[in-house]
């Protein structure tokens, strides 16, 4: 099928990857804050249906796509290098018809992966098994990590995963008030300014040694792994966007954040928005069981901090955008960044409340 990019970007798209048989159909398929994401389906000259994931790259969040791009062709083969004890699958691409891994054109920038047919993913957390599952494979993910030399993964978005730079952000976005909303928003930004201190908790210790860099995978939501339908088993870590030098317990901080809470990330009700205890203990058995040695004492230590911090730094950073007239993250309706933020915060509040039981879990 040949279609003119005005007609039907994505399947004129999906068309100049190296991708033998006939377009069939693409649909939207709605995931993520960032990119556009569509899913083709590809009949074979045997009759046999094949699917294919294409996204259109956001540019303004990553303006650098080289790096980015980069980085996934990177790590991909790295991991494809490595024997995975748990018999995880990596990620693979699809070239260009010209062996490019995207390309670019006036209506966008082009990436394609296979798609992985048998896997379901999880938008909330049905119980701890199944969190216990997903920390494991994230662990273990991160672990197979270390053996990649940071210097050669690229930064492709500058302090991605520095809480004081998004502090830096939020403030920025109070003094210009572009969207005038500030004057709706004290309640957040005093929570924010009565947790200054632990904003630099991190920092301080990469600053003075206690702590180093080492790669992440940078959004360890729940739904970025895919599980077998059939098994059950975890089959494939998703969403190599933010594979790149950070420090280890975000991944986990992340992963609080997300897998253990106790309504989705934009909920209205805040009554609902807290940390599940008992799916906080499955997170850190799964992670600790996954990530093996690499961890030392004093990250373990960090554990119950981490959660708080990436889950207060991720609600500082909807906040701004939300202050800045949502620029950043996709609102599928108004004041939606707002209740993102807001989520978060309830979740550090009530991890702050569970701190002396969050840190007896670690040991
Ligand atoms: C964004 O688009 P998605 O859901 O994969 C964001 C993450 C945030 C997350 C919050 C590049 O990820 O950093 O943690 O939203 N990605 C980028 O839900 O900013
Ligand atoms: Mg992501």
């Amino acid at each position: 099928m040949s279609v003119s990019p005005k007609e039907n970007p994505p399947a004129a798209a999906a068309s100049r990857f190296a991708i033998e048989g006939e377009l069939i159909e693409v649909v939207p398929h709605q995931r993520g804050h960032i990119h556009d994401t569509f899913i083709s389906t590809f009949r074979e000259a045997d009759g046999s249906l094949r699917r294919f994931l294409h996204q259109r790259m956001n540019r303004r969040v990553f303006t650098d796509l080289d790096a980015l791009m980069h980085n996934v062709e990177r790590v991909t083969s790295h991991l494809e290098s490595l024997h995975s004890e748990d018999g995880l699958e990596t990620l693979r691409l699809v070239r260009t018809r010209e062996g490019a891994a995207w390309f670019e054109d006036e209506d966008g920038a082009w990436r394609t992966y296979h798609f992985l047919e048998g896997t379901v993913s999880y938008d909330h957390c049905p119980g701890p098994e199944l969190a216990h599952a997903a920390a494991r494979a994230f662990g273990g993910f991160q672990a197979r990590l270390q053996g990649l030399p940071a210097g050669e993964l690229r930064m492709t978005i500058p302090h991605f995963f520095s809480s004081p730079y998004r502090l830096e952000q939020l403030d920025e976005a109070r003094r210009l008030d572009a969207a005038d909303r500030v004057k709706e928003t004290a309640a957040e930004l005093a929570f924010v300014d009565q947790r200054r201190e632990l904003v630099f908790a991190i920092e301080k210790r990469l600053d003075d040694g206690r702590l180093t860099s080492r790669v992440v995978h940078g959004d360890t939501k729940l739904n970025n792994v895919l599980f077998d339908a059939q098994s059950g088993q975890a089959r494939c870590v998703v969403d190599l966007d933010t594979c790149m030098p950070g420090w280890s317990l975000y991944d986990f901080g992340d992963l609080v954040r997300f897998t253990a809470a106790t309504s989705s990330e934009d909920e209205t009700d805040l009554c609902r928005a807290g940390m599940d205890l008992e799916l906080y203990a499955a997170l850190v058995e799964g992670y600790l069981e996954g990530a093996g040695e690499f961890l030392t004492a004093e990250e373990r230590t960090l554990m119950p901090l981490a959660a708080r911090l990436v889950t207060l730094t991720i609600g500082m950073r909807f906040l701004a955008d939300h202050l800045a007239g949502d620029v950043y993250f996709k609102v599928s309706r108004p004041g939606q960044n707002l209740d993102r933020a807001r989520v978060q915060f309830a979740q550090v509040a009530d991890m702050e409340a569970k701190d002396e039981r969050m840190r007896a879990l670690v040991g």
